[in-house]
């Protein structure tokens, strides 16, 4: 019988063939996909971060961790994004310009298309213009800006800036996310919402909308 903590210690090993492995026997044990994200996927990488930090884990480890990682999500993505359930709104996303973070991001947009959102993905290390270009382009409701790094949090700033400068799409929903961001510090930069977390994230894309 799997369980969580094989999940996630396949994740923190970087061991991708045994990670959907264990995915899958998760699943047929009729174990929800979300709880798999949450107490499996995500459990292992929180783990990886703080390895990271303490200098315990090295890049190429915390590369091949993400591996690891984005293998068993190709697994749950389909049975999160439910394609039968009306979207609940549009919602593009991106990390900002000079940030190459993702893994968060995904999981955040993993969680809100299982939620039965639409949502837009613009990738990493997205320019200032590209997210307006886009929020315009697509008709988002909401944008949603991540960043993992100290020096690029001021960029989201920037984002919001060039938003709120635009009549046409100046009421856009926004909501902000990262490891270093704080409420406080998304009040200051004039940002609609702030998510700790991917769960949390969904819970404050149904606010906003
Ligand atoms: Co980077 N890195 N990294 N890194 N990396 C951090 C962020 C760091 C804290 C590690 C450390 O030193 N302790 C540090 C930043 C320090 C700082 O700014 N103060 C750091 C650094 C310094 C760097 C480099 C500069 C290292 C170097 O080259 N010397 C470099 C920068 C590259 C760049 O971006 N320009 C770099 C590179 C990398 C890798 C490429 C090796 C890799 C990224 C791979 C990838 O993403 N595809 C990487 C990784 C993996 C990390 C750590 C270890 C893990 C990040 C992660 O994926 N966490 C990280 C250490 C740590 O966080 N403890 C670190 C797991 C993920 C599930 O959590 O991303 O926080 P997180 O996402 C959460 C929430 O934050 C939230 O929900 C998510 C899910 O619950 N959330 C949102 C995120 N976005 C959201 C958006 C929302 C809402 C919620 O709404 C829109």
């Amino acid at each position: 019988m799997a369980k969580y903590q094989d999940l996630a210690d396949a994740i923190i090993k970087g061991d991708n063939i045994a990670s959907k492995e264990i995915t899958q026997k998760l699943l047929e044990q009729g174990i929800n996909p979300v709880e798999v994200l949450n107490e499996g996927l995500i459990a292992g990488m929180d783990v990886v971060g703080k390895r990271f930090k303490a200098n315990e884990m090295y890049i190429p480890e915390v590369l091949i961790a993400a591996r690891a990682m984005h293998a068993a999500m190709d697994i749950l993505k389909p049975l999160l994004a439910k394609s039968d359930i009306p979207s609940r709104g549009t919602i593009l996303i991106g990390t900002v310009e000079g940030d190459l973070h993702d893994i968060g991001k995904n999981l955040v947009i993993m969680m809100l298309e299982g939620a039965g959102f639409t949502v837009i993905d613009l990738g990493i290390d997205v320019p200032t213009e590209k997210f307006v270009e886009e929020v315009k382009k697509n008709k988002a409701q909401v944008l949603g800006l991540s960043a993992l790094l100290t020096t690029t949090m001021p960029v989201m700033k920037d984002v919001i800036e060039a938003v709120r400068a635009d009549d046409e799409i100046k009421n856009t929903r926004i909501m902000v996310g990262g490891a270093p961001l704080t409420q406080d510090y998304a009040d200051s930069i004039g940002a609609d919402g702030y998510a700790p977390d991917a769960s949390s994230a969904v819970d404050l894309a149904k606010e906003l909308l």
